[in-house]
């Protein structure tokens, strides 16, 4: 039977399709609040649990097939590094583990293209954002992604290609998988590469480490803030994060070059645009 988008939320506590009532308003509110203040906004329990236990059990039979990933990367992936010195962070190399299941992987009638697709959900996150127009991309692979970290894989330290990041993190492993970043850093007049450097080596004690439950829908400004996942330690099931791609545009899609690189990893070091 097909799901309404609306029974996926826990409507009661995040009015997310009634903004222009006071509840609605109040809600937006502090999460800009908190996305300016502390570069991170979370509504913890967005979902109800029944509906988090039936997608986990969507994919479950898939992570078999997730494409794997192990290569080192620079935390300015996206940007042209070269003519630093070798022993500058913008030089730094730091290893990247895991997997990932794309957008046409799961079956058609599976319980999270409804709610990424749910109008009400694009708008409500248009409106924290404060975007005038926002649209969920229409990539066939990447619009929608579940992350999967196990036993010895992490997300090294980076910043994010998009400004803003939105994700949903369903499952928690036993030990490690933390999510740990610096808010603003580095922040718009002054890049700070000294603390930068002293947060690579871990002895910043701007470090924050975040405990969020599963259930947990998370705003993120991934390009101002450096963060990363820590590695996961002994565990009875993996890390699972699904993350939700907007764009400003309409029918945004990725570089082609982009896709392969997601669903056919080559695991080649990955050093900046252009490579060096
Ligand atoms: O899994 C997470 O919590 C963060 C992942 C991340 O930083 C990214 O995909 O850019
Ligand atoms: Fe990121």
């Amino acid at each position: 039977m097909p799901i309404g988008p609306s029974s996926l939320v826990d409507l009661d506590r995040y009015p997310i399709n009634r903004l222009d009532t006071p509840d609605g308003m109040a809600l937006v509110e502090r999460l800009r609040n908190d996305l300016e203040n502390k570069a991170l906004a979370f509504l913890p329990g967005f979902l109800p649990p029944d509906v988090l236990e039936r997608g986990i059990a969507e994919f479950a039979p898939l992570i078999p097939d997730a494409h794997r990933h192990d290569r080192m990367r620079r935390p300015w992936g996206w940007m042209d590094n070269r003519g630093f010195p070798d022993d500058h962070p913008r030089r730094a190399m730091h290893r990247t583990r895991g997997g990932m299941i794309t957008r046409d992987m799961p079956p058609a009638d599976n319980l999270w293209q409804p709610l990424f697709a749910w109008p009400d959900l694009t708008e409500f996150v248009r409106w924290v954002l404060g975007f005038e127009t926002l649209h969920c991309s229409a990539d066939p692979y990447l619009a929608l992604e579940i992350h999967i970290e196990g036993e010895g894989d992490g997300f090294a330290w980076h910043y994010d290609t998009n400004d803003d990041f939105v994700s949903l993190l369903l499952q928690f492993p036993d030990e490690g998988g933390h999510f740990q970043y610096v808010p603003f850093l580095p922040n718009e007049d002054d890049e700070h590469f000294d603390e930068v450097a002293r947060v690579f080596d871990g002895n910043s004690s701007r470090i924050e480490q975040l405990q969020i439950e599963p259930e947990t829908f998370t705003l993120f400004r991934g390009r101002r803030s450096v963060h990363r996942v820590t590695t996961v330690g002994t565990t009875r099931q993996p890390r699972l994060i699904a993350l939700f791609s907007y764009d400003r545009g309409p029918m945004m899609v990725f570089p082609e070059r982009t896709h392969q690189a997601a669903i056919k990893p080559d695991n080649a070091p990955h050093y900046g645009t252009p490579a060096s």
